[in-house]
């Protein structure tokens, strides 16, 4: 098996189960190196109030023209949750300087769920992302996410041909192929639709009763470790799409756990799934 470096860019949430806490081990389970890059120290995620907030953005640059000068380059670089604009820009930039030959780029425009900005987001930052988006070999959103960064008014129920639009809409901003999460148009079923080299895939399975903050993340993440571990998209979204769907199920039955998804337990069904 080649062992391939991965680069994740997001902010660390010390307690959440999600960004960095999720990213790094669900890659290095996949067999990958992973090493990585702290947008923000935060105590907890933004779903709980009074959150503190360390904004790294000067270390940023520093960090990767460290890399850059120690010759270091990456197989593959990951953005997530990011807190600014100009964040947005020196990953921009780390695209282009830290990439090794071939690498794969991906996007997770983390902003937005259930309808709703997370809180310290504003229109700026999406018109950033729609732009930002471009740069993506695989782009990430979830439907939230999707219809803000195409202008499209957001809906709790829609069919099929609601969801290839968003594709092909999302598309149009320039990324090389699109996975879009949480796309849900018949009862008790959830999925991913993949448009990949133009043609869609969607994979759905059943729908939990909950959802769990970082399951986002979680997603990205598997799906990064399964692409990287050869799979193609459609395989490495439903691979991830099962791995969250088991992380959900193993929360919810096991009682109280409102922040996050209790995903450590599945990590041997996810390198099960990768052979
Ligand atoms: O899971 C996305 C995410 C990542 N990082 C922080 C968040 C959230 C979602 O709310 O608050 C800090």
């Amino acid at each position: 098996m080649d062992y391939k470096r991965v680069l994740t860019i997001q902010d660390i949430s010390c307690l959440g189960q999600c960004s960095l806490t999720v990213a790094l081990p669900v890659l290095s389970a996949c067999g990958l190196e992973c090493c990585v890059l702290p947008s923000a120290v935060l105590s907890t995620h933004t779903a709980f109030p009074g959150a503190t907030f360390r904004d790294l953005t000067e270390d940023m640059p520093k960090i990767a023209a460290h890399w850059q000068q120690a010759g270091i380059r990456f197989d593959a670089i990951c953005s997530g949750y990011l807190g600014s604009c100009r964040q947005m820009e020196y990953v921009a930039d780390m695209f282009d300087t830290l990439a090794a030959e071939g690498c794969i780029q991906i996007v997770d425009p983390a902003m937005a769920d259930h309808g709703k900005l997370y809180r310290g987001f504003d229109a700026q930052f999406v018109e950033a992302m729609k732009d930002f988006c471009r740069k993506a070999d695989y782009l990430i959103p979830n439907i939230t996410e999707a219809c803000l960064l195409t202008d499209t008014p957001y809906r709790e129920t829609y069919d099929r041909s609601f969801v290839e639009e968003l594709l092909r809409k999302l598309a149009k901003l320039g990324p090389k192929n699109v996975i879009l999460t949480g796309a849900s148009f018949e009862p008790d079923v959830i999925g991913v639709a993949v448009l990949e080299q133009d043609k869609v895939h969607y994979y759905g399975h059943q729908k939990q009763p909950e959802s769990r903050h970082g399951t986002g993340d979680l997603f990205a993440a598997a799906f990064v470790g399964a692409l990287l571990r050869g799979k193609t998209a459609a395989e490495a979204a439903r691979i991830a799409g099962d791995f969250v769907g088991e992380c959900i199920r193993n929360t919810l039955a096991g009682g109280d756990h409102w922040y996050g998804a209790k995903f450590e337990p599945m990590l041997p069904k996810l390198i099960a799934a990768l052979d």
